[in-house]
């Protein structure tokens, strides 16, 4: 048995710093992964569980969202894979006499990090209005509660439905149906605060917002250029595939503001020469961008590439795409000066990417969060669409957009219908296929969705999954906003902020996590995942649940629908309930690509989705061509005296989830509170390394929010440029500050000054 979870509150915010690393994973990878695990898990279970991960019989990996190869190495896990399933197999638990002695006061006042480190929830648990406590609570009655406050709203309009990108395809499927049946399209989701820039800029240029490469291509691909990510940490085991790319011949551009060690250099755990010896380098060129001068820079390659002779892929761009005139004569006017200062590059090195562009015959660009959360994130990944299309590099083997995605099934939750601006024809088959009509008007995301809140245009919220109030931006705004619920639900396996900052009244409703045996009265079933190329498979957890009390995803939205709704839906949710064969027939009817559903995700390594640009190049836009688009280039402008904040993850998180407090590649040990800043920044700003700090940011309406306490870390990050980590700084990020077109929170690009300050206690 594992050792009982910390009494105190461990976290008392004393980083150690160290020099940052320069090469990930690796032996004490490994080793780290295999200590967190034990302490959760013990050993027997830590070596059973991990060996199932991401294997044809097995569990999908709750952490990231980066496809399985065709033959998984016997341990397809990585160090952060490994936390993920250790989070959720714990073996501690939460129980209701823990909420007996732990009131709601208290709870409010604990860190994220002691909160998730008290083990899996085991039952429904209910606050009532004014109660200090929550207490147990049976399914039924809290079914009937949930029914209650919904059935009293003026309008299904005033009730918020949102999603966290780890609920399968069939629980996703059966909540939006739920939603759209009880009337409304107010579905947030996390992709939100994530990927929303990409599918926006991905829908309107190419007519699909979803990566178009596979494994293959990386394999393939002669350039991999890796724009505004992490994966070291974030995607772990996509180091294996970019070392795989480059034995076979690819060079890898980084664009990053940070140099990440995983990027420079990477120990393969699963090799011998992996483990103990010197690892694969793999950045060939590193472009030290600086925050948001993405946009810029691609726009000056652009320009170069159609300056020089026969670099543009000329019978493509006629034959497949439109708008090229405008867009080269909008390129033409990229200027050298104005982009090296937006990007702090020189020109040399700008050159050198060039060389390595035009040397290329395919090209992936892959990107995540540092390119979509900035004001002009949408424009920026337009302009990566442009650089890809003027070679030809999209529906061509090593070529194309890779938007990594971040949950586990974050794209296959979109693709079920989670979405809170449908498109027409997904409502048309929605609405034939169960014989109801589906409300047409467009529903709240997320900064939305807490707008309403705040002023009371809505008034139950729901979650399936994720910790909104964390997560969320304006942290501050949206506790407030949250406070003013009449009610709020939370389908949980772990113990969150969310369950501390409520409506009136507040529900937890435990729920079944990957890892666990789902058996319903058609037997044992098993649910599927989209991952991030648009593969679909099955995954089957082994584990004894947590808890006897514990629901599934898909039976706890069955048996809400079946009260809510009642005789209003014709919807067979009750045998929808006992068997998910039954759901996964009706997909195969409503959503394009399903076809034979059962029988293709029956074979290992399932099925891949259909996707016009890659396949055929099909271009399903409004011209039916893709579109370059000649957008206005930002050059993001810092005031003096001011520094541009990124909000990121530590290598021992996942979002809002604190594993632990060290960010081991960056040399941090034993605690968040840290600004990364470069050392001539933080004499700027009258301060040395090891000096406290509040960040203070400041908006253009005049307000300003404060988090303090932040330990000055030196570090060799770009000029003008810090970075700390989510979700302690979310309160400096205005609900307001959203970027173009996806509404998406700018949490990379947050202008703060730094003023002296002391350690939080
Ligand atoms: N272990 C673990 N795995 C995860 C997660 C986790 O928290 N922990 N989260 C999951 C989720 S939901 C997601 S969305 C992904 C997130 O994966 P990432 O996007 O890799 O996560 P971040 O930590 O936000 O890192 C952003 C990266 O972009 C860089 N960057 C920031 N701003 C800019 C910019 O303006 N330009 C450029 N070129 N670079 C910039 C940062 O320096 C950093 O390297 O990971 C998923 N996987
Ligand atoms: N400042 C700043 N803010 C950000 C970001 C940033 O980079 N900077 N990143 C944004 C991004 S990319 C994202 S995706 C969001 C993440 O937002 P969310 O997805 O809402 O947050 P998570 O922290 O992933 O949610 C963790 C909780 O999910 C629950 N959970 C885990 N597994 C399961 C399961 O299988 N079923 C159910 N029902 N519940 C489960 C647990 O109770 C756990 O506490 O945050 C966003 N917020
Ligand atoms: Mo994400």
């Amino acid at each position: 048995m594992s050792a009982k979870p910390p009494a105190k509150d461990p976290v008392q915010d004393a980083p150690e710093v160290s020099e940052p690393l320069h090469a990930a994973a690796g032996l004490p990878a490994v080793a780290h992964s295999l200590r967190l695990a034990h302490r959760q898990m013990g050993a027997r279970r830590t070596a059973l569980t991990l060996l199932r991960v991401n294997q044809p019989t097995g569990f999908d990996c709750p952490g990231c969202a980066w496809p399985e190869p065709d033959r998984p190495h016997r341990a397809e896990f990585c160090e952060n894979g490994a936390k993920a399933v250790a989070e959720e197999a714990t073996l501690r638990r939460v129980t209701p006499a823990f909420f007996a002695e732990h009131g709601l006061a208290e709870l409010s006042e604990r860190s994220g990090y002691w909160l998730g480190q008290q083990g899996r929830l085991t039952e429904p648990m209910y606050l009532d209005e004014g109660a200090e406590h929550y207490r147990p609570i049976g399914w039924d009655a809290a079914f009937e509660l949930i029914a209650e406050e919904l059935t009293a709203l003026d309008s299904p309009d005033e009730a918020v439905f949102y999603t966290s990108g780890r609920t399968s395809n069939e629980a996703a499927f059966l909540y939006q149906l739920f939603a759209r049946e009880f009337g409304t399209n107010n579905l947030p989701d996390c992709s939100n605060m994530c990927h929303e820039s990409s599918g926006s800029a991905l829908t309107e240029t190419l007519g699909v917002g979803k990566g178009s490469v596979l494994l293959e291509d990386l394999y393939r691909a002669d350039l991999i250029v890796v724009a505004g990510q992490n994966p070291g940490t974030n995607h772990p085991r996509m180091l294996t595939a970019l070392e795989r790319a480059k034995a076979e011949g690819a060079r890898i551009i980084t664009v990053n503001p940070l140099p990440e060690a995983g990027l420079e250099r990477f120990r393969n755990p699963q090799t011998p020469k992996g483990l103990v010896g010197g690892g694969t380098a793999l950045t060939d060129l590193f472009l030290q961008v600086r925050l948001g001068g993405d946009q810029a820079l691609f726009r000056l390659l652009n320009k170069l590439i159609i300056e020089r002779d026969g670099a543009v892929d000329e019978a493509f761009v006629r034959e497949h795409t439109h708008g090229f005139d405008r867009f080269a004569e909008a390129a033409s006017a990229a200027d050298w000066a104005q982009t090296l200062e937006a990007t702090g590059l020189t020109r040399a090195e700008i050159e050198r990417a060039l060389e390595m562009v035009l040397a290329a015959d395919s090209v992936v660009v892959c990107w995540a969060m540092g390119l979509t959360q900035h004001k002009h994130a949408v424009p920026t990944i337009k302009e990566v669409v442009n650089f890809l299309l003027l070679r030809g590099n999209i529906g061509r083997p090593g070529a194309g957009v890779c938007p990594v995605r971040g949950h586990s099934n974050v794209q296959g939750d979109r693709t079920m219908g989670i979405v809170e601006r449908p498109a027409a024809a997904f409502l048309d088959a929605l609405g034939a296929e169960f014989g109801f009509e589906p409300p047409r008007h467009h529903g709240l995301d997320v900064v939305n969705a807490i707008r309403a809140l705040r002023d009371g245009t809505a008034k139950v919220f729901f979650a399936m999954g994720g910790n909104f109030v964390a997560a969320s931006p304006d942290t501050d705004v949206t506790e407030r906003a949250m406070r003013r619920a009449r009610l709020t639900v939370h389908v949980s396996t772990k113990l969150n902020r969310s369950h501390c900052v409520t409506g009136a009244r507040a529900l937890i409703l435990p729920t079944l996590g990957r890892t666990e045996r789902d058996v319903q009265a058609g037997g044992e079933q098993f649910v599927t995942v989209e991952d991030s190329m648009g593969v679909v498979h099955a995954s089957r957890g082994r584990l004894r649940p947590a808890s006897e009390a514990l629901l599934s995803e898909p039976a706890i939205v069955c048996r809400l629908a079946r009260r809510v709704l009642g005789e209003r839906s014709a919807t067979p949710w009750a045998e929808f309930e006992a068997d998910y064969a039954k759901v996964r027939a009706r997909i195969a009817r409503v959503i394009p690509g399903f076809t034979d559903f059962e029988e293709r995700v029956a074979k290992p390594g399932g099925f891949t989705l259909p996707h016009a640009p890659r396949d055929e190049r099909r271009f399903p836009t409004a011209t039916g061509k893709a579109n370059f688009t000649a957008e206005q280039v930002t050059f993001p402008r810092v005031p003096a005296g001011r520094l541009l904040l990124q909000t990121l993850r530590s290598h021992d998180q996942y979002n809002t989830t604190v594993y632990g407090l060290d960010d081991r590649y960056r040399g941090i040990a034993g605690g968040r509170r840290v600004v990364l800043v470069h050392p001539a920044d933080a004499a700027d700003a009258g301060l040395a390394d090891g000096d406290y700090a509040d960040l203070v940011s400041e908006w253009t309406d005049g307000t300003e929010r404060v988090a303090p306490g932040f330990r000055v870390v030196h570090y060799p990050t770009a000029r003008g440029c810090a970075a700390a980590y989510y979700p302690e700084t979310n309160v400096l990020v205005p609900l307001d500050a959203t970027a173009d077109t996806s509404n998406t929170p700018v949490s990379k690009s947050v202008v703060i000054r730094l003023t002296p300050g002391a350690a939080c206690q």
